[in-house]
């Protein structure tokens, strides 16, 4: 059953500090629903999205939360003419890996000067141009993280939150977030599981990289829900991709127990099982993957390492195959 309430728009005070999402894909429309629900209480309107437009507009939201209950927002989508950039002391940044940096560099000198930004994608990467850019604005820090929650976009303005998970962060570098900022990071928490922060943060990355190299791949190719991929058929596979992405990440720096990704990666399939993965309905809708930052990334630092990656080779040379962007 879906309950609907209708949520008249918050007020909006000028002056105010904002935090805004960029990228309004099922991920970023359930932070923006996490992070805006909170305030209604308070009528504050401190969470906007940043478009592609040049004018800002309204824009109706509808949110099916976890429990079915229907929720509408009328949110800001700020143009990148808006002077109100310059307040943004929060980005999260929900687009693509493959769009992060383009995304991402031509805004940073618009934020607030003390603007912390914290990349919420699939995959592994952008973090480095990111790090490189963000050194010439001083005062900008980066967090990052990965969530496990899961989010279906029912249209362009309509999303389920159609699987509780958790979302984990940690500071790359730059200024720490403040204490104000990360309290109300807290709200991207989901019911029962609480946000988690992780330090060092680059470990918690590499451990839902396997989770992605392993069930997005795979489920695309196959065309299967994620729940298929505990068939037996896929074990020697499975074990051979998270086997060459924990050598790797060993030469990377990062220690990784074989043994424990593994059964976090069954558990994750057993937890997911009914749902299709992202690189499933990328492929299926003809959209670009994010195979480059996952199985591509652990090929990537192979070559640094001068290491041999052929399981995870042959998946990223068999979706690139498949993809017509790519
Ligand atoms: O992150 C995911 C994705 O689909 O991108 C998993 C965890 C595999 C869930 O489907």
């Amino acid at each position: 059953m879906v309950i609907t309430s209708v949520l008249p728009p918050p007020s909006t005070d000028n002056n105010s500090a904002l935090i805004a999402i960029l990228g309004a894909g099922a991920i970023g429309q359930l932070m923006y629903h996490k992070l805006s629900l909170c305030t209604q209480a308070t009528q504050a309107n401190d969470v906007m999205f940043i478009g592609r437009d040049k004018q800002t507009r309204q824009q109706e939201l509808s949110f099916i939360d976890h429990t079915h209950y229907n929720h509408h927002i009328l949110a800001t989508i700020l143009g990148i003419e808006d002077d109100r950039l310059t307040q943004v002391e929060l980005l999260l940044v929900c687009v693509k890996a493959y769009q992060v940096e383009q995304a991402l560099l031509p805004l940073l000198a618009r934020l607030a000067p003390h603007c912390h930004i914290v990349l919420l994608h699939n995959g592994l990467g952008p973090h480095l141009p990111v790090t490189a850019a963000i050194a010439n604005h001083k005062n900008q820090g980066l967090t990052l993280g990965t969530t496990s929650q899961a989010a279906l976009k029912q249209n362009d303005w309509q999303v389920q939150h159609s699987g509780l998970g958790v979302t984990q962060l940690g500071h790359f570098c730059g200024p720490l977030m403040s204490p104000t900022l990360k309290a109300r990071l807290n709200y991207l928490h989901s019911d029962n599981q609480p946000l988690e922060w992780h330090q060092p943060v680059l470990p918690v990355l590499w451990q839902k990289l396997a989770i992605n190299a392993v069930i997005n791949p795979l489920s695309a190719l196959n065309q299967c829900a994620n729940g298929q991929l505990a068939a037996t058929q896929y074990q020697t596979q499975i074990t051979a991709i998270v086997d060459e992405l924990v050598q790797v990440a060993k030469c990377d720096g990062i220690s990784l127990d074989k043994t424990a990704v593994i059964a976090r990666v069954y558990q994750v399939i057993d937890l997911t099982a009914a749902n299709y993965s992202s690189m499933y309905q990328d492929v299926t809708h003809n959209r670009p993957t994010e195979i480059s930052y996952i199985n591509g990334y652990i090929c990537q630092q192979a070559k640094v390492h001068q290491l041999n990656a052929p399981h995870n080779q042959s998946l990223l040379d068999k979706v690139l195959h498949l993809s017509k962007y790519e």
